[in-house]
């Protein structure tokens, strides 16, 4: 009997326990419902006409409303009609309606104005008490719906669409990582669906170990759940993919614009030292007239690998070292750990260990591992007070001329352990935790304290930073890279989908370490990834200490020209770069759209994963397979201009491209107006006297636009740039173009050389406003129309 007793409380097992039946309402806001079954209750809450968050609380008590994903966002004004019918209470926005089903407690989401059901549970949300550490494990499941596919949650090494995948979020480093490995470094809990041509999207605000899956378990089931925290999810609602990464920017942010520089190209190793080694890498890109803005200097810059020091060996006076590279345009990027040295003697230890900075065990007992320095402390970057001193750290480093500071480790990596044991303690700004809580989000709150401190010390001057681990919002301070890769064709496929992927998850700043990290790429692979790189938001080299150096020549003249002609065409696009990373910051379109963004109603699209374009008028399609020289492109609808041939071909099918190494296929849309930077060797080497205008000729209307301002401080904050807008408008016998201008700036140049490429006729004037007629040349044979004009021109006219 006694036994019998035993077994039976043993075996309880741990059920799962579903919200039950509706049985009261409140709303105490006007945006604000909360719907109770006899224990639980679910909050609904409208952040606009387009947003709606659903959060359960499994015994009535919500936890206090606290998240490092979102920016303060305002509740903006919406529409709600609320409505009870017999089985359902409806709550509508002018564009949504979220249904609870009185019985189930079911919740479900329509298009209001087409009744399309877009999402809806499959089962109520559910719960599972956990003995061990409080709190819940948290479910929630929905139907699949016919014809789903899944986007988006930032850092997975699988194919672009991620139907069919289970996945789950744990920062890891995860050096050498092989395709479909997971979890990575991120953790990005947000997806974007898309059925009968209409996307919506999803984000899962919670930073706990979550999990998503898309139908692996089984084909009519899509379910998201994590291991504490509390079901709360935003909806947010389309029908464009557009739409709805957009809106997920206006909850989490978007990248502050970075410093000019930072957008071209960056050489880094594991590791160059000594000075000696930094200064011939230096010299050989001017003398090979390689463009280059940054160097970094990896862990070994450091002395014993203790943060905030110098091998002064290797570097004995970084000052004068750090100038005399700036004054050959360079700025030098530094590595920065999260790992701070046990060691009595070392200034950053004896400040975080006085002042309680470090992380404890439950205990109370230090948190100790090993990582490069040894053994080592960590700082809370959950604690605010923390974030502030570590941001003064940097003090000396930006009076020394540092220009940008990486951040590595910070998922964070332990030796041996992986990472910290769940019992670690965590401030969590307030609202304490444990590491199951605040390990997700550890990377992104010390690139936080970075950038704060570095924007604090740089006075009014944008900070650049790069960190390996982030959270959802991580882009308010970062850049990123997709981590240890590894030099094989796989990977460049990879890394080209995995930046598509971070695009549209919110992280728009990010590229692979190009070339590899890992192993040997020969000099056709790292050709092919230097053009991959060209059109990656950071473009930089990267490799392994174990491995060959590799620079740009390391393979010989053949290769060496292709890279330089590729890093060449990076730096002449800058402006056309920069435009499409204001239109990012501003109003949160990725800067990298893969091309089922541009047409998600052609089902085939959610198959493709190698075409992108780059802004919304360049279409990029790497080479990734070995030894190809041509290959098929798919183009969306419209026409489009090959960039080396200003050929134009149709889009809505595929063509034949041929592509030998020293081409990569790049098409331009029909209707651009593309800036370009003569050639530099690095940004703001010289003034520029005049910009150079690319048009293409299109039969119908097209819009560009153009951003311009200082190039590296907040002054764009008050409005102190430029925001140009062509207009074209082209038929067979005449081509017009309209200027309008917005903001404060006034570039130093006063004319654009304008190219015209693929007007239908041979034209024999050229009008601007009232000016007299303006001289041209035009070349019969290639069709292109050259001319300058003053750059305050109101319109064109070519006939
Ligand atoms: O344990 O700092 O991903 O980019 O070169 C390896 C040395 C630590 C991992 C980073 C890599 C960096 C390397 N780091």
């Amino acid at each position: 009997m006694i036994i019998d007793n035993i077994i039976e409380q043993s075996i309880q097992t741990i059920t799962k326990q579903y919200l039950g039946t509706i049985i009261k309402v409140e709303r105490p806001h006007d945006h604000i419902f909360y719907f109770k079954d006899h224990t639980s209750s679910v909050e609904v809450k409208v952040v606009s006409d387009e947003i709606i968050r659903i959060k359960m609380a499994p015994q009535d008590t919500f936890l206090e409303e606290f998240s490092y994903a979102t920016q303060p966002f305002e509740f903006k004004e919406a529409t709600i009609d609320f409505a009870e019918t017999e089985t359902h209470y409806k709550i509508a926005t002018s564009l949504v309606v979220c249904l609870l089903e009185k019985t189930s407690f079911k919740i479900s989401f329509e298009d209001r104005a087409t009744n399309l059901l877009i999402m809806e549970d499959q089962s109520s949300m559910h719960w599972e008490e956990n003995v061990d550490f409080g709190g819940y494990y948290v479910y929630c499941s929905k139907n699949m719906q016919e014809g789903e596919s899944f986007f988006g949650l930032g850092d997975k090494a699988m194919d672009f669409n991620l139907r069919g995948k289970r996945v789950a979020q744990w920062n890891s480093d995860t050096y050498a990582f092989a395709k479909g490995r997971d979890p990575l470094y991120r953790t990005i809990p947000f997806y974007i669906g898309l059925h009968h041509g209409v996307a919506y999207g999803l984000f899962f605000d919670n930073t706990f170990k979550s999990y998503f899956d898309f139908g692996a378990e089984n084909d009519r089931t899509v379910s998201f759940w994590a291991d504490g925290g509390e079901l709360q999810y935003y909806y947010i609602h389309g029908p464009h993919m557009m739409d709805v990464v957009k809106r997920y920017s206006y909850i989490t942010g978007t990248h502050p614009m970075p410093p000019m520089w930072a957008l071209g190209f960056h050489q880094c190793r594991w590791s160059y030292y000594p000075e000696s080694k930094v200064k011939d890498l230096a010299r050989t890109f001017r003398e090979k007239q390689i463009p280059c803005d940054a160097l970094y200097l990896d862990i070994d810059y450091m002395d014993g690998y203790r943060c905030f020091t110098w091998n002064k060996n290797y570097f004995p006076d970084p000052k004068r070292m750090i100038s005399e590279l700036k004054e050959d345009g360079f700025r030098t990027v530094v590595i920065i750990d999260p790992g701070i040295k046990v060691d009595k003697d070392y200034w950053v230890f004896q400040q975080g260990k006085k002042n309680h900075y470090f992380c404890r065990r439950s205990d109370d007992y230090f948190m100790e591992g090993p990582v490069w320095p040894g053994r080592c402390q960590f700082p809370d970057f959950t604690n605010p007070e923390v974030r502030e001193w570590w941001g003064t750290l940097f003090k000396e480093y930006v009076e020394i001329g540092v220009a940008g500071v990486w951040n590595d480790m910070n998922e964070p990596a332990v030796f041996g352990t992986e990472t910290f044991p769940s019992d670690v303690r965590h401030n969590f700004d307030g609202h304490r935790g444990s590491h199951r809580k605040a390990h997700n989000v550890y990377g992104m709150q010390m690139v936080r304290a970075t950038y704060e401190g570095l924007k604090k010390l740089q006075k009014n001057k944008r900070p650049f930073t790069i960190t390996r681990a982030g959270y959802s919002g991580m882009q308010r301070y970062a850049s990123t890279w997709t981590g240890d890769n590894v030099a094989t064709w796989e990977h460049l496929q990879l890394a080209s989908i995995m930046q598509q992927r971070l695009s549209i998850s919110g992280v728009s700043f990010s590229g692979s370490d190009i070339g590899g990290f890992s192993g040997e790429p020969d000099g056709e692979l790292f050709t092919r990834w230097i053009q991959v790189g060209t059109f990656s938001p950071l473009m930089r080299v990267h490799s392994a200490g174990d491995t060959a150096e590799r620079e740009p020549w390391s393979y010989g003249p053949y290769y060496e020209a292709i890279c330089k002609k590729f890093i060449e065409l990076r730096y002449k696009l800058l402006p056309y770069l920069y435009s499409a990373f204001w239109e990012h910051h501003k109003h949160g379109f990725p800067i990298i759209r893969p091309v089922v963004m541009h047409e998600q109603g052609n089902h085939s699209n959610t198959a493709r994963q190698d075409e992108f374009t780059f802004g919304d008028k360049i279409l990029i399609c790497p080479v990734v397979q070995q030894g190809a020289t041509s290959r098929m492109v798919y183009l969306p609808k419209g026409k489009w201009y090959n960039y080396w041939t200003h050929q134009v071909l149709d889009g809505g099918v595929e063509h034949h491209i041929e592509a030998p190494l020293d081409i990569m296929p790049i098409f331009v849309k029909a209707g651009s107006v593309i800036p370009e930077y003569p050639l530099m060797q690095y940004t703001g080497e010289f003034d520029l006297k005049q910009l150079k205008l690319n048009m293409y000729y299109i039969e119908g209307q097209a819009n560009s636009f153009m951003y311009e301002d200082h190039g590296d401080t907040f002054a764009y904050e008050q409005s102190i740039y430029t925001e140009k807008r062509f207009y074209l408008e082209g038929t067979n016998k005449k081509l017009s173009i309209d200027q309008s201008s917005l903001g404060l700036y006034t570039p130093r140049y006063d004319t654009y050389d304008v190219k015209v490429y693929g007007l239908p006729f041979a034209p024999k004037k050229v009008q601007a406003d009232n000016q007299p007629e303006v001289e041209f040349n035009y070349d019969k044979k290639t069709k292109v129309l050259e001319f300058v004009v003053l750059k305050s021109f109101t319109k064109i006219e070519i006939s």
